[in-house]
């Protein structure tokens, strides 16, 4: 398979409204980032995947998008973004930049002239509809709940948008939305950035009838789908992974990408498989270089995302190692348990009550995935063990997925209790991961002057005083220490960046083990996922008959003599984890 650039880097991605507050009114900016350079160079980061700090609403948070070509003013200027690029430049690091055109916000000029107009041209840049019966055209559900159809004002029309009323979708069956954005595209590009992180690129191409109808559309051809339990359909059957997105993303490849040098695109494909996370990026068909996929962090949610179910080892192996399999032989896999809308993977699955459990499951969780072949995605914090937020009242909550869903389940379907939906809020609500970064002990945890005029947007975690850059940036035992080993180890040692990543011992309850191998050069890493002592499993004592020295150890959870030991006895403890070198 032809190396790429990206084959041995590590990404982190930046929620720049959360990261470092400069000017005191409670909200990340861009100088907050420069000013951060040297500490994530230090870390050892390649790549940074910035989200979007473009002109927005921010109805959801700059994810609705009313100025393409504009910095918004809450996160610097024009100027500032010209110096984190050079800035970036001169160190070394690529700049990713978060593109979000499955959807624009309400407050974009296209649908501002396509509301003044619903007949004209700007209509057809997103998916007006004839009402039924006085009522949407059909009884499609929102990813943020509710319907995913709004009324166009003065008229029996109503305009899609699968996520909230003020992110109306771009109609890529358009070919003038495409031309636009492409422009787009292309003129970041210029500016000196590297590529993109395509915020639900998998689904611009809607699944729509000869006519062009949409699935419940009067006369459409493609059947309805059933009704949920707040009373809406998921759009997800006709809205994921439609009939043109590979044609799409070649087009968009062609358009914009062939002949320039250097860069990188990954997708964000929730609901797309493994197989398909290999045709797409499988170089020969020229669409994405990566696709960020879902199945593994929807293991503890069954059915509504509000639903949730018991974490298990054999779930999430199964899901990473379908898609490692998928990719053995083309394509590529990223490699990531956070982000802004995750929580934070050691209190959702490891344990955050105390400092050595946090610590323990916060190094298992980071080995586990950064020793699986792929590139890896850090997001900000979880390099610190930073936690959930712990929440415990609506009113502390930011994201409007939360709050709507709240009042969806809550006290309009009635589908949910109070004490259940404040239950899986605090385990797995967005906000969880949007809480400022924790720099240091000081008041605001370094985000923010303890004496800023504003306090920050969302509430600063409590724990900030133990859990914080400064108090572990010179601790060899610290989370931040544990993983800049691992990004060391992938940066020099071809068999973890590349090798071939195989199963081990595949029915284990406690322990997740595999092998990498490039050559004779065979790694094993067995980490145990659990709270308990595990045995070691079989399969994986049988490669370790001959015994194992410190020397072996190329790193541990504990350290290499507490895991020689632990081997020698066939038992690991809990949250052990151990990389060797066979
Ligand atoms: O996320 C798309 C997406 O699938 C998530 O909204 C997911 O469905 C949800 O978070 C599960 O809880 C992207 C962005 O990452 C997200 O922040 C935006 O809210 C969304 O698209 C709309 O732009
Ligand atoms: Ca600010």
């Amino acid at each position: 398979m032809k190396r790429k650039w990206w084959h041995d880097k590590v990404a982190y991605q930046i929620y720049p409204k959360s990261f470092l507050d400069t000017n005191g009114d409670g909200i990340g900016d861009l100088k907050g980032i420069i000013s951060k350079l040297d500490y994530l160079k230090e870390l050892g980061i390649d790549i940074i995947w910035l989200s979007p700090v473009y002109e927005s609403p921010f109805v959801d948070q700059g994810y609705d998008i009313s100025d393409y070509y504009k910095i918004a003013e809450q996160f610097g200027t024009m100027d500032d973004f010209d110096i984190l690029v050079a800035e970036m430049k001169k160190r070394g690091m690529h700049l990713i930049m978060d593109l979000v055109v499955n959807h624009c916000s309400d407050k974009h000029e296209w649908f501002q002239k396509a509301l003044a107009d619903p007949d004209g041209p700007y209509a057809g840049y997103f998916y007006f509809r004839e009402g039924k019966d006085g009522k949407a055209p059909s009884n499609y559900r929102s990813y943020f709940g509710g319907s995913a159809w709004t009324k166009v004002p003065g008229t029996n029309k109503y305009y899609l948008h699968t996520f909230a009323k003020e992110q109306p979708d771009l109609n890529w069956e358009n070919p003038v939305v495409r031309k636009k954005i492409y422009e787009m595209i292309n003129w970041w590009l210029d500016k000196g950035i590297d590529g993109f992180r395509m915020d639900v690129i998998t689904q611009v191409s809607k699944t729509v009838d000869k006519n062009g109808k949409l699935p419940g559309e009067d006369g459409c051809e493609i059947e309805d789908y059933p009704v949920g339990e707040e009373g809406y359909s998921s759009p997800f059957p006709w809205c994921s992974d439609g009939p043109r997105i590979d044609e799409f993303l070649a087009e968009m490849r062609r358009e914009v990408f062939e002949g320039r040098e250097g860069y990188m695109n990954v997708g964000e494909a929730p609901g797309i498989t493994p197989a398909r996370n290999e045709h797409v990026t499988d170089p020969k068909n020229g669409e994405l270089d990566m696709l960020f996929l879902f199945d593994h962090v929807g293991i503890d949610q069954e059915g509504s995302k509000w639903n949730t179910v018991p974490f298990e080892v054999k779930n999430l192996r199964a899901r990473l190692a379908d898609q490692q399999e998928a990719v053995k032989n083309a394509g590529w896999a990223s490699l990531f348990f956070c982000n802004h809308d995750q929580p934070r993977v050691v209190s959702r699955w490891g344990n955050d009550t105390d400092r050595e459990s946090r610590e323990l499951s916060a190094k298992a969780f980071g080995m586990l995935l950064h020793m699986h072949r792929g590139t890896p995605y850090i997001y900000e914090g979880e390099e610190l063990g930073m936690t959930n937020a712990h929440f415990t009242t609506l009113e502390q909550y930011r994201d409007l997925e939360s709050i709507n869903g709240y009042r969806q389940r809550v006290e309009e379907a009635k589908c949910q209790s109070a004490e259940s939906m404040m239950a899986a809020l605090a385990l797995i609500g967005r906000d969880n991961a949007r809480t400022p970064m924790q720099w240091d002990a000081s008041r605001y945890a370094g985000f923010t002057a303890p004496d800023a005029a504003t306090e920050p947007w969302i509430g600063v975690n409590p724990n900030h005083v133990e859990i914080n850059a400064a108090e572990e940036f010179d601790d060899p035992g610290s989370v931040y220490s544990f993983y800049k080993k691992l990004i060391a180890m992938r940066h020099n040692n071809a068999t973890i960046a590349t090798g071939e990543w195989n199963l081990v011992a595949a029915d284990s309850e406690q322990v997740y083990s595999f092998t990498r191998t490039s050559g004779d050069d065979t790694i094993l890493v067995i980490v145990n996922l659990t709270d308990r002592t595990a045995q070691v499993p079989a399969e994986v004592a049988q490669l370790l008959e001959d015994g194992v020295g410190e020397s072996q150890v190329l790193l541990s959870t504990y350290d290499a003599a507490h895991s020689v030991k632990s081997v020698a006895r066939g038992e690991l403890a809990r949250w052990e984890g151990v990389v060797i070198q066979l």
